[in-house]
Order: C-alpha cells, then sequence, then structure tokens
C-alpha cells in the first residue's frame, strides 16, 4: 500500500494543509519539507526501515512534514512530549532505541546532551533543504508499524502502542466516513500531539481528508475566542477541561462579547468532545451558546476512536454513542465470564477489529495479557448499552487517572514519589473535580520532620522527572496508608480521607 496520507497530498497539492503562527502552507509545500527532511534522514546512511525516530517539535508545519518523512524512509514515527523532563524523554529514546531525533532551533541545544546518552542521531529539520541524495517512495504491506505512541496505564512505566499503517488508514478512514470530514474544513488544534485526539483525530485525518489545520503555539482561551470570531474555522475538538475553561472565559465577558461569540461557534460544522467524560452540564451548557450538541465520542490509543454519536441523529447526552462502522464492540463481564446482552448489567468494553493496534513495543506478554484468548482488546473501562447507545460508568482499575485529558497511571506516580529519600511509603489517587474530570492526589508517609512548604518542594523536585500534568495537585501527609489484611492500600478509603479533611491543594 502507498501511505495513506502520500495519497491526500498529491491530489490536493494547491489547498492549505496547515497553518500555524507566522504562515500557511500548501499540501504541494508540506510534500516538498516531508522530501527535504526525508532526503536528509536518507543522508545518514543508517539503516532506517523499520527503526524508530523520535520527533521534538512543536506542533506545526515542521511537524507534519517530519511525520511524513518518516514514514517515507520506512521508518517507525514516535511523537515526544514537548513539555517533559529531560528523564522522561530519555525513558522513551531508551524504550525505542531511536536511531535519530528529528528537533529544530527551539529544542535543539537542550536535546544534544540526551541524544547523545541515547545513542541517537540528532538533525535539525531546518538545515533540511540542503540534503541532496535521490528518494524513492516505498509501498508498504498494511502491517507494517507506522507509529509509536506512550500511555500510562495500570502497568506502572509507560508503554509504546506500536499502530501499524493498516491500523492507522482503517481509524482515518472510519473517522472521515462516520463524521464527514471535506478539504473545505478547517480545524483548530490546540492538543498535544504525542496522543491520538491531536495527533490522529486532529491532525492526520483532516490531512488525510485534504482539509486544514490551524496550529496554536499554545492553548489560550482568549486566543481560541478571537479566532473562533474570525470566521476562519468550522472544526473543533477538545477534552471536556478545554470546554470547561472556554464556558469559564465565555461566563466572564461582557454581554456585547458573548454574543458575538455565540454567533460565531453557531456557524460551525462540527465539535467534538472526547478522551475523558464530557459533564452533561458543560454539554447542556454548549448547547445553550452555541446551539451545538458536542459530539461526544469514545477511544483509547490502543483502539483509535471505537464509539461515537452519530454526526446525524440523536447526540445523547451522556452517553458516548454507538460503535462506528468496522469496529466491534461487546461487553464482558470476566467475574462471570459472560457477554453481557441487555440494558441493565454492566461490563468491560472490549475491541475487535482493523483499527486495533498491532502489539506494545518490546511487551510481548503485557500484549498477550491485553486480549482475550478470541482475540479481543480489553479497554479496562466499564459500560452499560441502552437501545444501542453506551454510556461509560468509569475504569475498572482505581490506578488509572484521567486529568484534562491525561491518562495517568497512580502507579508510575508512586513509583517516582518513592524514589524521594524522605518518603517512606505513598499512594495516589484521582479526585473528582468539575474542571480537570480528576485531580492527581497524594498520600505521603514521611521518614522525617517535615519542612514548611513541603508539598511546593516535592512539587519541585517531581518537575525534573515526570510530565507536568502528572504532578499531583493535592497532599496529605499521614502517619499511615489505610492498608487491608493483606497489607494493600484501600484507595477508595483513602479518597474518603482526602475528600473529608481539609487539603494542600495546588
Ligand atoms: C495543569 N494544571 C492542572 C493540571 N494541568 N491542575 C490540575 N490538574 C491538572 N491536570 C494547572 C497548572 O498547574 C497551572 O496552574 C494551570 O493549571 C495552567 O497550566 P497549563 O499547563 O498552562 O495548563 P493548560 O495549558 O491550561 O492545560 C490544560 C489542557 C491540557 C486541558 C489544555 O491539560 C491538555 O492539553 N489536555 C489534553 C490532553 C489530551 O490531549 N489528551 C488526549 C489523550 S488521547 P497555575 O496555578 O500555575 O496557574 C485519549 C484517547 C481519546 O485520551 O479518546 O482521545
Ligand atoms: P488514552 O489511554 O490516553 O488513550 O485514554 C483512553 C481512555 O480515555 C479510555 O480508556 C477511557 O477511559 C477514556 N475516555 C476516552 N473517551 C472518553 C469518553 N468520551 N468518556 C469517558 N471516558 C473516555
Amino acid at each position: 500500500m502507498k501511505i495513506p496520507i502520500l495519497k491526500s497530498i498529491e491530489i490536493h497539492s494547491l489547498r492549505v494543509a496547515i497553518i500555524d503562527e507566522t504562515k500557511s502552507y500548501s499540501y504541494s509545500e508540506l510534500e516538498r519539507q516531508s522530501v527535504q527532511i526525508a532526503k536528509m534522514l536518507k543522508e545518514t546512511n543508517i539503516q532506517l526501515e523499520g527503526s524508530r525516530i523520535a520527533v521534538l517539535l512543536n506542533p506545526g508545519f515542521q511537524f507534519a512534514a517530519a511525520a511524513l518523512a518518516v514514514w517515507r524512509v520506512g521508518a517507525i514515527f514516535v511523537p515526544l512530549s514537548v513539555n517533559s523532563p529531560d528523564s522522561a524523554i530519555l525513558y522513551v529514546l531508551d524504550d525505542i532505541t531511536a536511531s535519530i531525533i528529528l528537533t529544530d532551533n527551539n529544542f535543539e541545544l537542550n536535546i544534544s546532551a540526551l541524544s547523545k546518552r541515547a545513542n541517537a542521531q540528532l538533525l535539525n529539520v531546518e538545515n533540511a533543504q540542503s540534503a541532496k541524495v535521490i528518494l524513492q517512495d516505498i509501498l508498504y504491506k498494511s502491517d507494517r508499524e507506522a507509529l509509536i505512541i506512550y500511555t500510562s496505564g495500570t502497568s506502572g512505566k509507560p508503554k509504546g502502542v506500536v499502530i501499524s499503517l493498516g491500523n492507522l488508514e482503517a481509524q482515518m478512514t472510519t473517522l472521515i466516513n462516520a463524521w464527514q470530514w471535506s478539504a473545505d474544513d478547517v480545524i483548530l488544534n490546540i492538543l498535544p500531539l504525542h496522543h491520538v485526539h491531536g495527533l490522529i483525530n486532529a491532525l492526520f485525518c483532516p490531512l488525510y481528508a485534504g482539509a486544514a489545520v490551524y496550529f496554536l503555539p499554545k492553548f489560550d482561551t482568549n486566543v481560541v475566542w478571537s479566532l473562533f470570531k474570525s470566521d476562519r474555522i468550522n472544526v473543533f475538538m477538545a477534552v471536556p477541561t478545554i470546554y470547561v475553561k472556554l464556558i469559564a472565559d465565555f461566563d466572564a465577558a461582557d454581554e456585547n462579547e458573548q454574543l458575538k461569540r455565540k454567533e460565531a461557534i453557531s456557524s460551525f460544522r462540527m465539535m467534538v468532545s472526547g478522551s475523558a467524560a464530557l459533564p452533561v452540564k458543560v454539554l447542556d451548557k454548549w448547547k445553550t451558546m452555541s446551539g451545538h450538541i458536542l459530539l461526544e465520542r469514545y477511544g483509547m490509543t490502543e483502539i483509535g476512536m471505537a464509539i461515537s454519536n452519530p454526526y446525524k441523529g440523536e447526540r445523547r447526552a451522556g452517553f458516548v454513542g454507538m460503535p462506528l462502522p468496522g469496529v466491534q464492540v461487546r461487553l464482558f463481564d470476566e467475574s462471570t465470564n459472560l457477554l453481557i446482552d441487555n440494558d441493565e448489567e454492566a461490563g468491560e468494553i472490549q475491541i475487535k477489529g482493523p483499527s486495533v493496534f498491532k502489539c506494545y513495543w518490546n511487551r510481548s506478554e503485557v500484549t498477550a495479557n491485553s486480549f482475550t484468548k478470541e482475540g479481543w482488546f480489553k479497554t479496562g473501562d466499564l459500560a452499560v448499552r441502552n437501545n444501542g447507545y453506551y454510556k461509560i460508568l468509569g475504569r475498572i482499575s482505581s490506578d488509572v487517572i484521567k486529568s484534562g485529558g491525561y491518562k495517568l497511571s497512580a502507579l508510575e506516580i508512586e513509583e517516582q514519589l518513592r524514589e524521594h529519600p524522605n518518603i517512606i511509603d505513598c499512594a495516589v489517587v484521582g479526585i473528582p473535580d468539575e474542571e480537570w474530570g480528576e485531580k492527581v492526589a497524594a498520600a505521603i508517609v514521611f521518614k522525617t520532620e517535615l519542612s514548611l512548604n513541603f508539598d511546593s518542594q516535592l512539587t519541585q523536585w517531581l518537575k525534573e522527572r515526570i510530565a507536568p500534568y502528572k504532578i499531583p495537585r493535592i497532599w496529605r501527609f499521614l502517619k499511615e496508608l489505610p492498608r487491608n489484611e493483606m497489607g494493600k492500600v484501600i484507595k477508595n478509603d483513602l479518597i474518603t480521607i482526602f475528600n473529608q479533611k481539609n487539603d494542600t491543594s495546588a
């Protein structure tokens, strides 16, 4: 097969592909830059096919060109989080044994020492124009690995989810048809690009459809509202926290400004919410502001988008909709080993189909354990079905936290905290929060007397070790953790403790 997005680049060459801070770029400019970066990769004489190329670039034109370039040379594209500390980046570079890191002037200096430690060659995409070697596009089998995205889960350290070209094509085709993407669309993308929501739904899908993607350097409610009013955008996708923040900004504006904002968003073709539960209150408020019933859908890094409310038809508040075409969904009760075939009982969502990922990178045992014997992927999400519509009830494991749309592993944060010389014991939970979905809360047992402001010192200490969105915002310092007879921390009791006493929240 030909690489999916490369097909669309040829067809739409004169259209606008990317708009960023300074400029807009056509599809043919995107193609040219991706060819130049691919040539630069070739010039290294590194064995590229199947190798992992990490990309540390801000959302924008160069990022999109780099992804295409990596595929042109038959390598696997691994987007890095631009806000993570060195140790988190090094973890990914080591895990994938990255051959090359693609970056630009914004990051080159900072990443240079890391690239040496990881034994990866560092290339700056801003130097790509000088590359001269001859490049030939390759044809691929659909099971060729295209992409690795790191996700946290129940297993402590983040794992790389390997997505094949076939998976990617299936995910994009399904969404483009279901949500009626067209080349006339312009989407505002303010999401991070190291996760599927920002990367696949809000960048690759529009590029595959020949649409334009408008990037902002950073999420800012005011700038987003100005852009909405500019009449240049007609599609928007975000996590619920972002809608909550936009609503707060709307409510703070004067009446005249509110009217302008209402008028602007009422003419959008589509506004989507996902990655975490959309509170019905937020959906209702957005409806009164815009006339739009936000299109809520359900997905996961390992499966792409699986369940969606309809583009045309009833969008049900509190429900994530029905299985997308080509995606098989079932509810399963592991305790009874039975399929749920009625509208009353809850079960784990299990998924099958061409969009389901290939494997976890270098973790064959974890991969095997993530599927049933019959090949269904076990999502770890609980749901009920009502007249064909699915409602997510929550996660089976309390060790998985969703905050601001990011999936976080309580175990990973605990592991990190235990490395602190003054911490004997700790436990991390998610506390429900209207703005963030959940806030990360940590209970800590210390070795010695605490100094004043220990929570801010700990926050600082963590900032050098884990991504900012994984840092606990609520702290509690305890003499001991609530445990059962087996010695296991009772996380529900801990949540109660957090909800009862006055906390130290950031
Ligand atoms: C930041 N802050 C938090 C926080 N993150 N507080 C509590 N909980 C959190 N999780 C605080 C900061 O400390 C700071 O406080 C203030 O909020 C602003 O910080 P920021 O970093 O500038 O935040 P902001 O840019 O506003 O980020 C919010 C956000 C971001 C919602 C834009 O979290 C985001 O981009 N989320 C999207 C994640 C995503 O794409 N997930 C999809 C995964 S894929 P102070 O006091 O300093 O002001 C997936 C599959 C699927 O899930 O189905 O899609
Ligand atoms: P990630 O692993 O970051 O891809 O996050 C996937 C998880 O996000 C899913 O397993 C769900 O728990 C959650 N999720 C995604 N969309 C929704 C939604 N619409 N409602 C509730 N949870 C969601």
